[in-house]
């Protein structure tokens, strides 16, 4: 395992003594923002994290190794990089490493990497999830069956409406994954505080969201706990605007017979080309939103 996984010397040491890490992924740096802004948005991201007490670790795949913890000039790389980097899942990691190559990491594999460094909170924007029409097509993001099998807490701002939201909740209450609304009854919709669908606990505070995830670990129970922060109030987007872009974006999608990992790329480039730069602002703000909370519950929990 060592030969393949590289964790900074920042975070080897927080972790080493105890101190609070959040772990980042990198395809919102490589295929979910446009150039500079994406990697203006990590860094960004990392220095809210430090703010608020903890250490980033984002995690990426370079020359073949697992890194936690990337440098500002692997970040520019990643991001300058764009769509050319593999977005890297699971089943990408034997061969991509095998052959030393770069990928970008998914909530899949962010999970899988900070699990083997030990690091236990990770927040990212949005979570893949069961597509519209996945009754035939079959396409359910390998981010769910992470989050049932890797002890993980991912805090995002729910799942776009590119999915369908109400067979995400069923798969992952098959796969007893909690679903919490942080300060919320229901589950936000990324752009937009509200979605129609429970959540299935709302929770107020870092330290009762730490409080649950260490019970879980307690109890042994594997996969990881999903946390759901609705975007502030002043960035959220018009639901009419947003499922608008949605919809084009969605018919666009079948017209042109995309499928398969190029799918959650296409839609989230149509949907901020339609909206134009509101809802990349409003992107960027709900990442910062998840890195402050993020920050608080790995502090309280190592408490
Ligand atoms: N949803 C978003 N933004 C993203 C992604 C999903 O709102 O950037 C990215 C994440 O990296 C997520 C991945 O893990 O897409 C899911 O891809 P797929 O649907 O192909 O599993
Ligand atoms: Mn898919």
């Amino acid at each position: 395992m060592n030969d393949y996984l590289s964790i900074s010397e920042e975070v080897q040491l927080a972790l080493k003594e105890g101190r609070p890490v959040v772990a980042l992924e990198s395809t919102i740096i490589s295929h979910g923002m446009p150039y500079p802004q994406n990697v203006e948005t990590a860094l960004r991201v990392e220095k809210t994290i430090r703010e608020n007490g903890a250490t980033p670790a984002t995690i990426a795949i370079i020359g073949g190794k697992l890194k936690a913890g990337c440098t500002p000039e692997e970040i520019e790389y990643l991001g300058k990089k764009g769509q050319a980097v593999i977005k890297a899942s699971r089943r990408d990691l034997p061969v991509l490493l095998a052959r030393k190559e770069d990928g970008a990491t998914t909530v899949t594999t962010t999970m899988m990497i900070a699990a083997m460094a030990g690091i236990k909170v990770f927040a990212t924007g949005g979570i893949g999830g069961v597509h519209r029409g996945a009754t035939t097509t079959m396409d359910i993001s390998a981010d769910l069956e992470e989050l049932a099998q890797t002890q993980v807490m991912v805090i995002c701002a729910g799942a776009k409406s590119i999915l369908d939201l109400g067979l995400t909740l069923e798969y992952l209450e098959t796969k007893g994954v909690p679903v919490i609304g942080y300060q919320t009854e229901e589950l936000p919709a990324f752009y937009t505080r509200r979605s129609g669908f429970k959540v299935d606990y709302r929770i107020d505070s870092p330290e009762e969201l730490a409080a649950a995830f260490r019970t879980k670990i307690d109890l042994g129970l594997r996969g990881g706990m999903l946390v759901t922060n609705p975007i502030p109030e002043k960035y959220s987007m018009q639901p009419e605007v947003i499922n608008k872009a949605i919809e084009e974006a969605l018919n666009e999608l079948n017209e042109k017979g995309i499928h398969g990992k190029q799918c959650t790329p296409f839609l989230l480039a149509k949907v901020k080309d339609l909206t134009g730069g509101e809802s990349l602002e409003a992107n960027i703000e709900l990442v910062l939103n998840n890195a402050r909370l993020a920050a608080k519950t790995a502090a309280a929990l190592c408490k």
